[in-house]
């Protein structure tokens, strides 16, 4: 169960196939995040006292494509409510598997945490039952865009009145200089956590296809589009940023 460093786009590759979330990705996940994102750890953590102000008792909390559970373990150690639950859904199932081998792991060092059940499922295909915290932490920009409101309007009509959804993104900038400017920053944050540049360029092909961000503004619109009421962007480090979105 031990995380590895991340070397998967160290040698240079004939031709870089599209990134997908297999066996070689989950051993280095842990350490590709915290190198890649700007800002994870914060999110993450600050994730879990967002969970607990708006978590409401008999209902549950969903952490969709939750990777290895971090967002998961982040919201069972902060939530305190009667009868609340956590359900984690990825469909990488090699995502699925290693994240509940974490949550056992979890559970031996705490005494009191949240329940939490780990499925392997397209976030897509999901029938959401009444929730009051929904965590998107850097997924829907994996979502095919014309799938997005769709989703959003379903996660909409699972969240209880009181509760909120919270989406992290990387995000695109209108503005042509300040786009440039975030990403060159971004490239430096990469360097500066030891990724070289034929890593940075062979990494950035693989996603290309994959991953497809939008600006701050055609997320808060997909929002309101699907009936949440008010958006707030809560967190941004360089061109990473969270928002929180109110039924
Ligand atoms: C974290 N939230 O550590 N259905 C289910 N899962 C999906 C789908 C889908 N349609 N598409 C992609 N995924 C995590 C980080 S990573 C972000 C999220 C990143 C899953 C995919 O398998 C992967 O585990 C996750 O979404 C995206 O807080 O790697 O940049």
């Amino acid at each position: 169960m031990n995380s590895q460093t991340d070397r998967l786009f160290s040698q240079p590759l004939a031709e870089v196939p599209d990134f997908i979330f297999n066996e070689a990705v989950v051993n280095v996940f842990p350490d590709m995040i915290k190198r890649s994102v700007p800002g994870y750890p914060s999110i993450v953590e600050n994730t879990g006292l967002l969970a607990a102000q708006f978590a409401q008792p008999n209902t549950l909390l969903y952490d969709l494509g939750c990777s290895l559970g971090a967002v998961t373990q982040a919201m069972r150690r902060h939530v305190d409510q009667p009868n609340c639950s956590i359900v984690g859904i990825d469909n990488s199932s090699a995502m699925v598997k290693r994240c509940q081998e974490y949550l056992s792991a979890q559970n031996a060092m705490f005494q009191t945490l949240l329940p939490a059940e780990i499925i392997e499922q397209d976030i897509l295909q999901v029938d959401y039952q009444p929730c009051s915290f929904i965590a998107l932490n850097f997924t829907l920009q994996f979502i095919e865009p014309k799938q997005r409101t769709a989703l959003l309007k379903k996660l909409r009509q699972a969240l209880t009145a009181q509760g909120a959804l919270l989406l992290s993104e990387k995000i695109k900038f209108t503005d042509a200089d300040e786009h440039q400017q975030l990403n060159e920053l971004h490239l430096a944050f990469k360097r500066a956590n030891g990724y070289s540049d034929l890593e940075i360029a062979q990494k950035r092909r693989a996603i290309e296809n994959v991953m497809l961000p939008d600006t701050f503004e055609v997320h808060r619109q997909r929002l309101l589009d699907a009936g949440f009421s008010k958006v707030y962007l809560w967190f941004q480090c360089l061109n990473f940023a969270s928002m929180i979105a109110l039924p």
